[in-house]
């Protein structure tokens, strides 16, 4: 299977539920309320608790497991990932014999956190458990865990959690519902581990219940801040399961961020939450970028490979531009979102090199620029960069959005940042909307010299220097006078 199509393949059955869920929405209209906890926040105490991941904007995500041993390779395939287990089929027994092969000795966590903090990254949010069922640290919900099987022997979460504070980075995991290695989980086809759709009532309650010895590990061990939840779309985990368990980490820990995952209802991947609905504190569009931003106090994050595999792959060298990278988190932001950028390291411990340039470069444009995406708001003006196809489709059977990579804006208190992909000849020209400049420089320009503008009513036009200054994104800083 080509990779294209391996990412299609899952996406295609993402879709599908996603569809399945739209279709009953259609008939059934059923809502999603939100957890009593949730609900009973006010707005203001629920944009307090978001104000560090808000603000923050861009963070690394962490794929890595058993599945980084065989790195993607398995007789004679060469395009596997994570979902290893699902597509070869392999007996759990066969795959659990690459526990004896995991001894990660070049993992450096201070090395990694390095890294995400010259990205620009100001939080990371690793696997502590995939579908593979695998537990990265010593868990006592499973002996099937890192400390236990490995000749390493130890968790790896832990130091990573402890790097990322020692350098302000802020530090999450991710956890998957979906368990391949559980015995509650059987396969749903002979060799198929993916989608165990019958459970076991007793089975399902003593899973739920390891599920909470794990995740309450996580808060009270690694002091985890974002909880990543996937692997719920099956259909014996229900919103009810979802919002007891928000209501149980919650009380574990008020400050906990959760995202809408923990819930089964990722139609579309903001699960109803652009409604105010939904259980979980944030929409979590996978690989695709929302066309629009869903207004005040709908938090969302847009998680995207680097590559074309979130967990390693020794053969997979398409990696993104770093222009690619900088433009959708410019696009992003602009639209009140978070980036979440994975990387899938090695079974050794290291990230791979490529990866590790190309963030280097993404850091350096935020070194400069980081003003115009740390802690803003989306853009004050009204107006699409782009259009919905009218032949392409997604993988939900929806037109497919294509944006304009022209510009883009975003926002703070007495400042408009203009993100301009294409240089104008001569003059920045915008309907203002109620944007009234006060005066305008370029950000990368180191003196701020002030640039020549006029607004007869809404119509700016800022006069600009013949060159600019970023081939990728140069930021035209607009002053307010709000
Ligand atoms: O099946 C997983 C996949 O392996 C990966 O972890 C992504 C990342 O968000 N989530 C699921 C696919 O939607």
């Amino acid at each position: 299977m080509k990779i294209k199509t391996k990412l299609v393949h899952r996406a295609v059955l993402m879709s599908l539920i996603a569809a399945a869920a739209a279709a009953q929405a259609q008939t059934a209209k059923p809502t999603v309320p939100a957890a009593p906890v949730q609900a009973a926040e006010t707005p203001a105490q629920r944009d307090a608790r978001m104000a560090w991941w808000r603000e923050a904007r861009f963070g690394m995500f962490i794929h890595w497991g058993l599945y980084a041993v065989p790195g993607g390779e398995w007789n004679g395939r060469k395009d596997l990932a994570e979902w290893f287990m699902d597509e070869t089929g392999i007996a759990r027994a066969d795959y659990e014999k690459f526990a004896a092969q995991f001894n990660p000795t070049k993992y450096d966590p201070d090395e990694w956190v390095r890294i995400a903090k010259d990205a620009g990254m100001k939080y990371i949010v690793i696997t502590s458990k995939h579908h593979e069922g695998f537990a990265m640290w010593d868990t006592k919900g499973t002996d099937y865990n890192i400390a236990k099987r490995t000749p390493y022997g130890k968790g790896v979460l832990k130091p990573l959690a402890e790097a990322a504070r020692r350098a302000g980075l802020h530090f999450g995991t991710y956890y998957s519902i979906m368990d391949w290695h559980d015995p509650s989980q059987s396969p749903s086809q002979p060799g198929k581990h993916y989608n165990p759709t019958k459970m076991d009532p007793a089975k399902k309650r003593a899973y739920i219940e390891e599920m909470k010895t794990e995740l309450a590990e996580l808060v009270r061990e690694t002091h985890t801040e974002v909880l990543w939840f996937d692997g719920e779309w099956m259909d014996w985990w229900t919103n009810e399961d979802g919002r007891e368990l928000y209501t149980f980490l919650r009380k574990l820990d008020p400050n906990l961020i959760i995202n809408n995952r923990v819930g089964n209802s990722r139609a579309g991947s903001l699960a109803g939450m652009d409604k105010g609905e939904g259980v979980g504190d944030f929409g979590t569009p996978e690989q695709n970028i929302p066309a629009r931003g869903f207004g005040p106090g709908v938090y969302w994050e847009t998680c995207m490979t680097l590559n074309d595999h979130w967990g390693y792959n020794k053969y997979d060298d398409h990696w993104k531009s770093t222009e690619v990278v900088v433009r959708n988190l410019v696009d992003i932001a602009s639209k009140g979102g978070n980036y979440l950028l994975n990387v899938g390291p090695e079974a050794s411990g290291v990230i791979p090199a490529p990866a590790v340039a190309r963030l280097r470069d993404i850091g350096g444009w935020l070194k400069v620029n980081g003003e115009s995406i740390y802690g803003t708001g989306p853009t004050p003006f009204a107006g699409d960069h782009g259009g919905y196809s009218t032949s392409e489709k997604n993988d939900d059977g929806k037109p497919k959005w294509i944006p304009k990579w022209d510009w883009r804006a975003t926002s703070k208190k007495g400042k408009v940042y203009v993100h301009l992909f294409e240089w104008p000849d001569k003059t920045f020209h915008v309907d203002a909307g109620d944007v009234q400049a006060k005066s305008a420089y370029l950000l990368a320009d180191a003196k701020h010299a002030p640039l020549k503008f006029t607004q007869n009513g809404k119509t700016l036009d800022v006069q600009l220097p013949e060159k600019a200054l970023d081939p990728i994104d140069t930021v035209l800083v607009i002053e307010t006078k709000d």
